[in-house]
């Protein structure tokens, strides 16, 4: 029986840069830094002791063009491990890492196979009856269908298909390669390994198209357990289908109810007993990084609101507990509300200014001035950064809710008053 197992993996993102990490230091800090290098060099050991035939890397192996050469030497130094096994590895560029982005150049080991940029090409190995097609990147902005070229299957063996797709433009995703998932069925290969969607999904069972995601989550947009896959084939049929967990910190966003606190020491106290939770039951021995949301209505809700470093210091403080690299806090956003029934202002703010705040919502001339002040800015954030937003504050002036953004004014402003009174 000719059986044979290969990996299956996309969007490593080597040394990708990680934000809102500047200035930061400590052991947590550090894992997370090296978490892309640490995730690969873990899916590799795998690829070693569960001595596969082959391993895959459907795109975006580098993040962009690399600062300096000590990326290049470090994947080159994990192939040259492979190497040493006898295990070869197809690798295909993708919108990162297209051709025309990447201007340093370094020697690979004999064992790792590139896809042409110019068109699709076929590897067969013909000891194990596999055949994989595929065709890299040229340029970052593939816009045409690259699958609509791939060549048919080759007869008798197991057909495996690589591509960097959007596909029908999943999850936020450029729409690079776009292409259907009934072409891709239709094209009569066994298995298809995608990359590029960055959230794992099964697409389509017989044949199998796959989007193994990122191997490791690089902010808090990218939560939950990450990695790539182990295909077991038998007699050209999948007789194994298997996620292997690569990530060295897993994210996570905690909510955390605030309801019935009545001192910051309680909110505290919530905090640590999520944190408790997640480290216990979805960290898999991993480091956690997290970010808090509180919500609910609570006596608290204004002190909270005004007294962001602080909060943000005491749930690093309780990670700590945990020990030191346990877990790790990346923003605490608050989302909670006043107590029902209580005029949040009432007695804070005088008389005049009161009125003046309560107007702002629905006053149109201050509109005109802050669309003035602000509009011309915001249309000069790149697009990911707004789409990236995740702030009620923030989110209201990046779309132009200018009531809104009064309104969160209005009650930052009551809640310092209090606050100082208090
Ligand atoms: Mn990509």
């Amino acid at each position: 029986m000719a059986s044979f197992s290969f990996i299956h993996t996309a969007d490593i993102h080597l040394d990708s840069p990680l934000r809102g990490l500047e200035g930061m230091e400590g052991p947590a800090v550090e894992r997370i830094r090296t978490a892309t290098r640490k995730a690969f060099a873990g899916l590799v050991t795998e690829a070693l002791e569960r001595e596969v035939d082959f391993v895959v890397i459907a795109g975006d192996l580098y993040d962009g063009d690399w600062r300096d050469y000590r990326t290049g030497l470090f994947f080159v130094a994990q192939m040259g491990r492979l190497a040493g096994a006898g295990i070869p590895v197809y690798v295909l560029y993708g919108n990162h890492d297209a051709e025309s982005r990447i201007t340093r150049r370094l020697t690979l080991p004999d064992n790792v196979k590139v896809f042409s940029a110019k068109k699709p090409e076929t590897f067969v190995l013909e000891d194990i009856g596999a055949a994989l097609h595929g065709q890299g990147y040229h340029t970052r902005d593939v816009t045409e269908n690259l699958a609509a070229s791939y060549p048919d299957p080759v007869p008798g063996a197991f057909n495996i298909g690589v591509l960097h797709t959007g596909m029908g433009g999943m999850g936020g995703h450029e729409n690079y390669a776009p292409c259907a998932v009934a072409e891709l069925v239709a094209r009569g290969y066994d298995y298809w390994a995608l990359g590029h969607v960055h959230q794992g999904s099964v697409v389509h069972e017989r044949p199998h198209i796959v989007f193994p995601g990122n191997i490791q989550g690089r902010h808090i947009r990218e939560t939950g357990p990450k990695g790539g896959y182990l295909i077991t084939v038998a007699d050209n049929e999948i007789t194994s289908f298997e996620p292997l967990r690569t990530d060295v910190v897993r994210w996570e966003i905690l909510r955390v109810n605030v309801e019935g606190c009545e001192r910051m020491s309680d909110a505290a106290e919530r905090v640590r007993g999520q944190i408790e939770e997640a480290i216990n039951s979805r960290a898999d021995g991993r480091m956690l990084a997290c970010r808090i949301e509180l919500g609910g209505a609570a006596a608290i809700h204004e002190s909270l609101l005004v007294s962001g470093e602080h909060i943000l210091a005491d749930a690093r403080a309780v990670a700590h507990g945990f020990g030191e690299e346990a877990a790790w806090i990346e923003r605490v956003v608050v989302s909670t509300e006043p107590l029902r029934g209580e005029d949040a202002d009432a007695g804070e703010i005088p008389g005049d200014l009161h009125d003046i705040l309560g107007a702002a919502a629905a006053d149109t001339d201050l509109h005109k001035l802050l669309r003035a002040d602000l509009g011309d800015m915001i249309s000069k954030l790149p697009a990911d950064l707004r789409n990236s937003v995740d702030d009620a504050v923030l989110s209201a002036a990046l779309g132009a809710d200018y009531s809104a953004l009064a309104e969160h004014a209005r009650e930052y402003l009551s809640a310092l008053l209090k606050a100082r009174k208090d």
